[in-house]
């Protein structure tokens, strides 16, 4: 089998729990073939300490079979190329704020810097049959810097965020410029239909392409393989977490000081694509609609810190803050809150007991790429009394898991409307809904996403 090499952002130990069931899941595929994890450290250096390039000292360790390679970035390619092209431009312009947008002419240089940086840097650890597997929206152009220094291995990139419509997509100054990188791949991975469509409809009317075959498109002179793979959990590790001490503790716990009251979740990035104000809005309409849920309804969101030095994000913190002030101001008593928010990160063990004690999850973003929390709710709820999932339309994961109760979340009554429904599901609906979703979950788990992008990623 060709060493498989992972390019993202960020590397993780794919040995440690906290790392995630992504981390976990590229860990296994990297295992398997002695591979390398290649990204930024997440240290920043001065500008003295970085080359002309901006090129660092490569720092090299091991993680069992697995090599993760990391380089530092200078203080002004960190600020044009992570806060200002990825996380001022494109992450707010791919779900689709262009209001967010912060199109400095400054950040692309940074961008590019960067990607030429890394390609450098990743070029003479490669060996001729590595196939390589590029993630999200910070490493777009790499396949092309690769290509230029000479590289011919096979090269797949994942997005993990949404692709929105062509007319928001022009919006982007150099959109014309990303788009034509992503040809230098062999095979682009989307995670939904939806994305694909927008991303098909872009090539033909932007870029004049024409499709090939199935899934395979003809433009710049090049042709790339572009398919949906919805990404999962590990639904069998997520299920292990949920028997392990610190899950059963926080899952007492909640039930003893819940005993009388419904409780509701959210676990979320503090972040404006995941649409917490919106949800905010609909919990005080569910108590001035349903007044019978006053003094029992008790929404748990967790919205853990977040890329705190992008201004849109104090905004947000602020917003959030208010809201949930006046809520509690207006609606709380001695012994009860409504809303209970935490702005810190709760350790990953301690979730599943969180969602199993929730009758309902609230899993509401304005736009997202698929949203793993819905996914780990489900994984974590007892199948003979389990919870219910409110989930938005505009979740990737909604093309999915269509036995959720889906919502509008800008529709503030209507997500009322349905967590009511969720509220005072009977047992019975709420089984068969469980297990229809659950079964969804494990066919399309974490695994299987690694597997069939990694399988077509050979055929391209
Ligand atoms: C991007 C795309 C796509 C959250 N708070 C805490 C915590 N989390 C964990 C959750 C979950 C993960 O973070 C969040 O995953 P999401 O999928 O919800 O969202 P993004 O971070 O925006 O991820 C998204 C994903 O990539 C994968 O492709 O689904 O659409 O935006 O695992 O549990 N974990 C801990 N404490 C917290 O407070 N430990």
């Amino acid at each position: 089998m060709p060493r498989l090499v992972v390019v993202s952002n960020r590397v993780a130990d794919p040995r440690k729990t906290a790392a995630g069931g992504l981390a976990v899941a590229l860990g296994e595929a990297l295992n398997a073939t002695g591979g390398l994890w290649f990204g930024w450290s997440g240290n920043i250096v001065e500008r003295t300490e970085a080359g002309a390039q901006g090129q660092t000292q490569l720092h090299v360790q091991r993680a069992g079979d697995v090599t993760l390679a990391t380089v530092d970035l200078s203080r002004e390619d960190h600020d044009a190329y992570y806060l200002g092209y990825s996380n001022g431009v494109l992450w707010p312009v791919f779900h689709y704020r262009l209001d967010l947008a912060d199109f400095d002419a400054g950040y692309i240089g940074g961008y590019r810097r960067v990607n030429r940086m890394f390609a450098q840097q990743l070029l003479p650890l490669l060996r001729p049959d590595d196939v390589i597997w590029v993630h999200d929206y910070h490493l777009i152009p790499l396949a092309e810097e690769l290509r230029t220094l000479g590289c011919r291995q096979r090269i797949g990139f994942f997005l993990h965020i949404p692709v929105p419509p062509p007319l928001i997509m022009a919006a982007i100054p150099a959109h014309e410029w990303l788009i034509r990188a992503l040809f230098a791949y062999d095979l682009l991975g989307l995670q939904s239909q939806t994305d694909l469509s927008h991303f098909a409809r872009y090539v033909y009317t932007e870029a004049q392409a024409e499709q090939v075959a199935d899934g395979r498109f003809n433009a710049f002179g090049r042709q790339l393989q572009v398919q949906a793979f919805p990404i999962g959990i590990d639904v069998d590790e997520f299920a292990a977490l949920a028997e392990g001490r610190e899950a059963q503790e926080t899952l007492a716990t909640m039930r003893e000081q819940y005993a009388k009251r419904r409780l509701l979740v959210g676990v979320d990035r503090l972040d404006y694509s995941k649409g917490l104000p919106q949800r905010l809005r609909a919990m005080r309409s569910l108590l001035q609609r349903y007044p019978g849920n006053c003094n029992s309804a008790t929404l748990i969101q967790i919205a853990s810190p977040s890329r705190e030095t992008v201004g849109a994000y104090n905004d947000l913190r602020r917003q959030l803050e208010g809201l949930c002030g006046s809520i509690n101001g207006n609606f709380g008593e001695l012994d009860w809150m409504p809303i209970r928010y935490i702005h810190r990160t709760v350790a990953r063990k301690r979730l599943p007991g969180l969602y199993r004690a929730s009758r309902v999850a609230l899993v509401t973003p304005l736009r997202d790429g698929m949203n793993l929390v819905a996914k780990e709710f489900i994984a974590a709820q007892d199948p003979a009394d389990p919870g219910v999932l409110v989930l938005s339309r505009f979740a990737g994961a909604a093309e999915q898991l269509r036995d959720a109760l889906l919502v509008n979340p800008y529709d503030s009554d209507g997500t009322a409307d349905a967590i009511q429904h969720a509220l005072h599901m009977p047992l019975e609906e709420r089984q068969v809904r469980h297990e229809r979703l659950l079964a969804n979950i494990r066919e399309f788990d974490v695994h299987w996403w690694q597997r069939s992008f990694l399988e077509a990623l050979r055929q391209s």
